[in-house]
């Protein structure tokens, strides 16, 4: 088959959507398509060097009539730019606000007649998409593409709820670099954190803004702390890790949490933990819970968007209704307490994302939609 010239859009920053977008950015030039990212910063998780993978850097000017930096326009002409220099094929952007409106605007000014991919990854429906002063817009950017995706059928049918569009929108799982998020011996950090033996470790990541429901994930674990030895690693930053600390000072296990900020090595860290918690009041997937899975941890997550397509309650996890830290709580205990249990469902989580996530078969999928477009033109 024809190998492909794909522009990429996305938020390079920390974030879920970002290295979604960047990790099948780097599969996609792995068979050998040329990947153009055109973002405003290097996408974080791009750390080797593949020769047919491009950056392009949106540079926003600072001209001081402008009371806000002009970055969506910005963004569109390089996107224009990078259509017409390069002679893409595609151009995929992920998440709706600006990137969708951006790219038709961007196809409008190159004069090409190039496909649009829109990826929904999540708030951009769940939060922008109740926002009566851009609703209007992202249904423009999703009706305007070509090919809408969403990555659970959750986002799917709120996304109908919210936007009130009909356009198609074909689910596409999220998935996980399965050479690095894969059980990972790292006994070793135990030492190095202080983890006893006999202890049990929980984890959470994410970047600390209120939807993850950070108290829900200390209520939870100090009633397992309550009846076993064991830790918690709270893995990332954000608005509100203060509030998170402040809390956690009162309490008698607070030896117990610890704060470890943003890593990088996340899969280490998944390395030395038994549980996995994403008590999230929005969640449109949860990849964080899908790498936990990929490296054996099964996870405790809220009855909330995508979290139950990922969570096979009773086999791979448990799934809880939000706000239910005391239901999180026992069936952590449950799993903690029960080595047999905890082994089976450790592999249920592996199994899992080698069957419904295993990333060549979505890879295949999106090249199926650009191939797709290409065919149309
Ligand atoms: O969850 C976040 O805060 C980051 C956010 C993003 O836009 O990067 O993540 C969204 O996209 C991820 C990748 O598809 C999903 O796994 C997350 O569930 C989704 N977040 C929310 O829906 C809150």
């Amino acid at each position: 088959m024809k190998k492909l010239k794909i522009g990429i859009t996305c938020y390079p920053t920390v974030g879920g959507s970002g290295v979604l977008a960047t990790e099948l950015g780097k599969m996609l030039a792995e068979r050998g398509h040329e990947i153009h990212f055109i973002t405003s910063s290097v996408p974080f998780r791009l750390k080797k060097l593949y020769p047919n993978v491009f950056f392009h850097e949106v540079e926003v000017s600072n001209y001081s009539v402008f009371q806000y930096p002009p970055y969506d326009i910005a963004l569109a002409s390089k996107m224009a730019d990078v259509i017409k220099e390069e002679k893409l094929d595609v151009l995929h952007v992920h998440y709706a606000i600006p990137h969708a409106v951006c790219a038709v605007l961007a196809r409008e000014m190159s004069g090409e007649n190039i496909g649009i991919v829109t990826t929904l990854h999540g708030t951009d429906i769940s939060v922008l998409g109740q926002d009566s002063t851009l609703a209007p817009a992202i249904r423009y950017g999703i009706e305007k593409s070509d090919i809408v995706t969403s990555v659970s059928n959750s986002l799917k049918e709120q996304t109908y709820d919210y936007i009130g569009t009909t356009k198609e929108i074909e689910t596409v799982y999220n998935f996980v670099d399965e050479s690095v998020f894969k059980p990972i011996d790292s006994s070793l950090l135990k030492d190095q954190y202080g983890i006893k033996e006999n202890e049990r470790v929980l984890i959470h990541v994410s970047n600390f803004r209120k939807i993850k429901n950070l108290p829900d994930i200390i209520s939870t674990f100090f009633k397992v702390r309550e009846k076993m030895p064991a830790k918690l690693l709270l893995v990332g930053d954000g608005p509100e890790k203060h509030r998170v600390l402040e809390e956690v000072k009162m309490s008698p296990y607070k030896e117990d949490v610890l704060f470890l900020g943003k890593q990088e090595n996340v899969a280490e860290l998944f390395g030395i933990s038994d549980v996995k918690l994403l008590l999230s009041e929005k969640e449109a997937f949860g990849l964080v819970l899908l790498e936990a899975m990929a490296c054996g941890v099964p996870g405790i997550g809220t009855n909330i968007g995508g979290i139950p397509e990922v969570i096979d309650h009773g086999e791979n996890g448990f799934v809880v209704e939000l706000g239910d830290v005391d239901q999180a709580a026992q069936y952590a205990i449950e799993l903690l307490s029960d080595p047999e249990k905890l082994i089976t469902f450790r592999q249920a989580a592996i199994n899992t994302v080698q069957t419904k996530f295993l990333a060549d078969p979505i890879i295949d999928h999106y090249v199926q939609l650009y191939e797709r477009l290409v065919a149309l033109r």
